[in-house]
Parts: C-alpha cells; sequence; structure tokens
C-alpha cells in the first residue's frame, strides 16, 4: 500500500513535518518515508491513496484508561456539582469503590460488551494502542476478570490493547484499615494470577491519602520487578505522596497525573527516564486548581505523554483530540508536545518501540486526518477530524 501528497508528521523530531510525503507499507509496517519527489520508481505499484495534502499523523496511542469497567457515576458528578469533593465522596464509601461493587457483579461478558461502546468511540477519535488498566475488581477473581475483559477488545476491534494490572487501586472495604493486608492477600496473589496467564503488560497502583502510600506498594513494586514487570504509578494527583520519585526509582515506564510533582520528584524521573503521563481530563472533571509543573518538566527534559484517562469517575472522557486540547489551553503544553505525547511519547509510556512515529521498520499505524497542519488536532475543541486509520497496514473500512 503506498500513502500518496500526505501533509506528514512522522514525530520524528518534534512534528518531523513532510509536505507532499509519501509511506510505503508492506504487511503491517512502513517501509518508505519521504517527499514524493524521491519516491523510488518500483513502489509506485502499489496500491495507493492519494491524501489529497491531508494531514496524516501515526495512529494516536491512548496510553492511560480504565475503559473496562462497570456501571458509571453521574449521581457523583451531581454530588460534585453540589460541592462534595472527590476524597469526600471516596471516604464515604462511593467513588471508585462504588465502581468495584459494580464490577464485581458483573461477568467478564457483561465488562466486554459495555467496553466495546467506549472504545469504539475511542478508536473513531483515532486511537490505534490503547492501554486498559484493571483496578475495579480488588480480588484476584475480578481483577482476572477484568484482565480478561481488555485482552479480548484486542480480538473484537482493529486495536492493539496494552492490558495494565491495577493491583492496588483502592483498599476495598473488607481491608478497610489494612492496606498492607490487602497488598499481601490481594494485590501480590492477583498479579502472580495475572502474570501466569500472560494477562499483565504492566503494574500499576494509586499512591494518594486515599489509596496507598509508598511504603505500602514497596512490596508489590518489588513483585513486579522480580517477576519482569515494568511498572507505572497513579502519583501526586491529589496531594504529594512522594510516589512520583518512589516510582522513578523502580525505573518505572510513567508516572501519571502529577499535579503536586515536586522538584525532587521531576529531577528522579529526569534521571530515570521516566514518562510523565498529563491527564487533563482528571484535573478538568474534578475542577483542580494545582496543574502540573508542566514548565519545569519541560526544562527537566522529562518526556510528557497525554491520555484521556477514560474512567466513570474522575474522567469520563474518549477522545484523545479533546485531552490534548485541554492539555494546551488548561495546562500549556504546546500543540506540538500534545501531539508528541499521544503519539511518540505514549508509546514510550506503554514501553512500545515499534510505534509512535512514522519511520521505516515501524508498525503501519496511521491516521489520515481532515486538517492541514497539525496544530489542528489539538486546536479544535471535541471536533474529531478523523478522515481514516490505518491499523497494521490495514485500511479500515
Ligand atoms: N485516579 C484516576 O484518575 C482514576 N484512578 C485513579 O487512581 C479514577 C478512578 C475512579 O474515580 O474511578
Ligand atoms: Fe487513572
Amino acid at each position: 500500500m503506498l500513502l500518496t501528497h500526505a501533509t506528514l508528521a512522522t514525530m520524528t523530531d518534534g512534528y518531523g513535518l513532510i509536505p507532499d510525503a509519501a509511506v510505503a507499507i508492506d504487511g503491517d509496517r512502513i517501509v518508505w518515508v519521504g517527499p514524493m519527489a524521491d519516491l523510488p520508481a518500483p513502489l509506485t505499484q502499489a496500491d495507493s491513496i492519494d491524501c489529497r495534502g491531508r494531514l496524516v499523523t501515526p495512529g494516536l496511542i491512548d496510553c492511560h484508561s480504565h475503559a473496562v469497567h462497570a456501571g458509571h457515576r453521574a449521581v457523583e458528578f451531581e454530588l460534585r456539582l453540589q460541592g462534595a469533593s472527590y476524597a469526600e465522596i471516596a471516604r464515604a464509601g462511593g467513588g471508585i469503590l462504588s465502581t468495584v461493587t459494580a464490577t464485581r457483579a458483573a461477568t467478564e461478558a457483561d465488562l466486554l460488551a459495555s467496553a466495546l461502546p467506549r472504545i469504539d468511540q475511542m478508536i473513531a477519535s483515532g486511537a490505534t494502542t490503547i492501554e486498559v488498566k484493571s483496578g475495579y475488581g480488588l480480588t484476584v477473581a475480578d481483577e482476572i476478570k477484568m484482565l480478561r475483559a481488555a485482552r479480548q477488545i484486542g480480538d473484537q476491534r482493529q486495536v492493539t490493547i496494552r492490558a495494565t494490572h491495577l493491583a492496588a487501586h483502592a483498599i476495598p472495604p473488607e481491608y478497610a484499615g489494612r492496606a498492607r493486608d490487602y497488598i499481601a492477600d490481594v494485590a501480590i496473589p492477583s498479579l502472580w494470577a495475572a502474570h501466569a496467564e500472560g494477562l499483565a503488560d504492566a503494574v500499576d497502583a494509586f499512591c494518594e491519602t486515599i489509596a496507598f502510600s509508598t511504603d505500602e506498594l514497596a512490596p508489590l513494586f518489588a513483585e513486579a520487578r522480580r517477576l519482569g514487570l515494568p511498572v507505572k504509578l497513579h502519583a501526586e494527583q491529589l496531594t504529594d505522596q512522594h510516589g512520583a520519585g518512589f516510582a522513578a526509582r523502580h525505573a518505572a515506564l510513567s508516572a501519571d497525573h502529577l499535579e503536586y510533582l515536586s522538584p525532587e520528584g521531576i529531577a528522579a524521573m529526569a534521571a530515570a527516564g521516566t514518562v510523565a503521563v498529563i491527564l487533563p481530563g482528571a484535573f478538568y472533571t474534578l475542577r483542580e486548581s494545582q496543574s502540573p509543573p508542566i514548565a519545569a518538566l519541560r526544562a527537566a527534559g522529562v518526556p510528557m505523554a497525554v491520555a484521556t484517562d477514560l474512567n466513570p469517575g474522575s474522567s469520563p472522557m474518549a477522545s484523545l483530540p479533546l485531552a490534548m486540547n485541554m492539555a494546551c489551553t488548561l495546562f500549556r503544553l504546546t500543540p506540538q508536545e500534545a501531539l508528541l505525547g499521544t503519539t511518540a511519547h505514549a508509546a514510550r509510556a506503554l514501553g512500545l518501540a515499534d510505534r509512535g512515529r512514522i519511520a521505516p521498520g515501524l508498525r503501519a499505524d496511521l491516521c489520515l486526518w481532515n486538517a492541514d497542519h497539525p496544530a489542528e488536532l489539538s486546536y479544535r475543541i471535541g471536533a474529531t477530524p478523523l478522515h481514516a486509520r490505518i491499523f497494521g497496514g490495514h485500511l479500515d473500512a
């Protein structure tokens, strides 16, 4: 397959723009990229798609989602609008735990069926790779059920699913006040089970006053590393718990949220090469006031990714272009940083070296947009200017 007359944002060096470009694809791989004028004659024989100047980017990568879950939390949305805080609702047994109750009651088939429409929205917004976390089961069996549902999505849709075992997301009522016992009895055994079934690509946790401390999480991260699984962490979302530094010391792929990240946390992430995953949907939904320290992350050279955090509580949002818009308007990322955040840097946050840029040898996951400049993807509010998507060398029907 050959794409011709594309306005190409390769994302190899900033936007890596090539006007009037061609991309040749063989099987599921990109084999040639460059200006139309340089296209080798033998490649012109391929089936070609004339992009007519349209912007072509790498397929978008959503590196942080909770797309598998049961139920919704619209009533909490109403409560928060009346003044209740996210943490107050959580402490009163709502919040994450209300989704836990619904998810425990759901079958694997129920979870898959309710996730697919959300996944379809993400795909329609340009996603070709989606990370999906567990974390609403909080028993071994229910965590495994969530991860199996996540894996099944990849068989049902033209998208790569990366499954993250969010082993310590909240303390279930039966372990109230016993966080360490939860880690020993549930989080670590569920990690063993997930690893044995090949269900986990990474391990994650929520480090927060309403969830787990770094001391409580240390045995879980040690076990993840023993099994050879990379770690990630929800860190510094509502308060500074020194989670990012802890994650960096465990060579984490990413630390996510980071509104309350300290200078020490930034330095630790920079030294470890840990990606900062920026989640403006949660900041917006919770009407937070403290932004993540974007300028300091930029100055320290920490790569920034942008994701939806799609979840029923703090970020009921499926669109990566909307997350990019919010990252720019709320946090002052540049549109170039936002697009790097949903392509090259998002790939890195998932430990995937074969995607996120447009270059020979990489996976042929591409988006064709009804746009002619890459900043348009961040600029429009809630728009989905996707014209077509190519997944593993196949054009979506
Ligand atoms: N932070 C988040 O943004 C999600 N998990 C987390 O630790 C929200 C989960 C939820 O409210 O259901
Ligand atoms: Fe999250």
